[in-house]
């Protein structure tokens, strides 16, 4: 259950292959220093791969990273959720290319009536203390202040808007009209699972997630190499200029852009970093990884799920439970919030979109 403290329940607070030649008779590619081939399944599924899916072998990789604070472009966080690294092997499983659309989301509500949570008005019993005005149908949505303020308040440039929903991104007086091939967004962990449900696919684990989103490379900063802009070019749909008043859209786009408009990763995946955030199944935990190799006898984790929903916990908004998110949206920045680095965690209130919250789904071959 959420509280309505400061939109913390519609709220979530998180708060865009190098390959050298050697020279010699024998040119075998060679992967930069720190970065391995991952240990990928040798198994395929017979026969193609289902509409809008490739498939990720899986196999066993080093899950989670390095305090990046000390590197260029690394942020100010230390993101000690996420670690130990550590040893994960997971399934093969098929993923969807491209984050879900609003074309393909209204696809979906248009064959089941669906309601997404921020079209229903808020129930006064899941939120108490909340002031009446604010128990409407509605959604959060980036709403950057005037001036420059400090950035460890999120709830500055995030503002309750009445009538926000994925049909209208902003509110009243916004559509989708023209934005089909953009990602769906304002989407609860609900609104995606019953999506998934439909479209007989499920929502990724995190290790799943991570595993594609390093596309069989082990010890990567980001999704296409080590080097944030690679001969000056952005690689992702983030954030430039100063946060949170200043969007200067270098990489093209000042919100969610339309899915696959950067280089897909070497599984074929596109924005694994960037653009919108990512659901994944797993209840957050900061302490998840070292439960997972407890519970292993810190051998290998193979298959994790995370922890028990009871458990949740988020030691910045204690008792609100979260599930995880990946990849970053349009909103990073490296001022900021640089979780569109490989092996970075977010989270989430499961009754919380926003105008930069969607996903995409996996599916298993059973
Ligand atoms: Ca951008």
């Amino acid at each position: 259950m959420s509280s309505f403290h400061s939109f913390s329940g519609r709220l979530q607070v998180v708060v865009c292959v190098m390959f050298s030649l050697l020279p010699g008779l024998c040119a075998e590619p060679s992967l930069p220093p720190g970065v391995a081939a991952a240990l990928e399944n040798m198994w395929r599924p017979p026969g193609g791969n289902p509409p809008g899916m490739v498939w990720i072998p899986g196999g066993v990789f080093q899950m989670g990273t390095n305090d990046p604070t000390n590197e260029i472009c690394g942020g100010p966080d230390t993101m000690d959720d996420a670690r130990p690294i550590h040893a994960v092997r997971v399934t093969g499983f098929w993923m969807d290319v491209t984050e879900v659309t609003n074309a393909k989301y209204s696809q979906f509500v248009a064959a089941t009536g669906y309601m997404t949570v921020a079209e229903r008005k808020p129930r006064a019993e899941d939120y108490p203390g909340a002031s009446p005005d604010l128990l409407v149908p509605g959604s959060v949505v980036f709403s950057p202040p005037a001036f420059l303020i400090s950035l460890s308040n999120a709830l500055a440039w995030w503002r309750y808007v009445p009538g926000a929903s994925w049909r209208h991104p902003e509110g009243p007086g916004s559509s989708i009209v023209g934005r089909e091939n953009i990602p769906v967004v304002h989407i609860a962990y609900e609104d995606a699972e019953a999506y998934a449900r439909w479209a007989g696919k499920r929502l990724p684990t995190e290790a799943e997630w991570e595993f594609a989103a390093r596309g069989g490379k082990e010890g990567q900063r980001y999704t296409w190499g080590q080097e944030l802009q690679p001969d000056g070019k952005w690689m992702a749909n983030i954030w430039q200029g100063r946060f949170p008043t200043e969007n200067k859209a270098a990489d093209g786009f000042s919100h969610a852009a339309p899915v696959a408009c950067y280089p897909a990763n070497p599984y074929g995946l596109f924005d694994m970093a960037g653009n919108v955030w990512e659901w994944c199944s797993d209840w957050y935990r900061p302490d998840a990884y070292e439960l997972d190799l407890k519970s292993s006898g810190r051998k290998v984790v193979v298959d994790p799920h995370g922890p028990a929903g009871s458990s949740s916990f988020d030691p910045k908004e204690p008792g609100q439970p979260k599930r995880v998110q990946r990849g970053g949206s349009f909103l990073c920045t490296d001022q900021y919030c640089t979780r569109y680095m490989l092996g970075s965690r977010g989270k989430g209130a499961p009754d919380t979109g926003g105008n930069h919250v969607g996903f995409r789904c996996v599916a298993s071959t059973h």
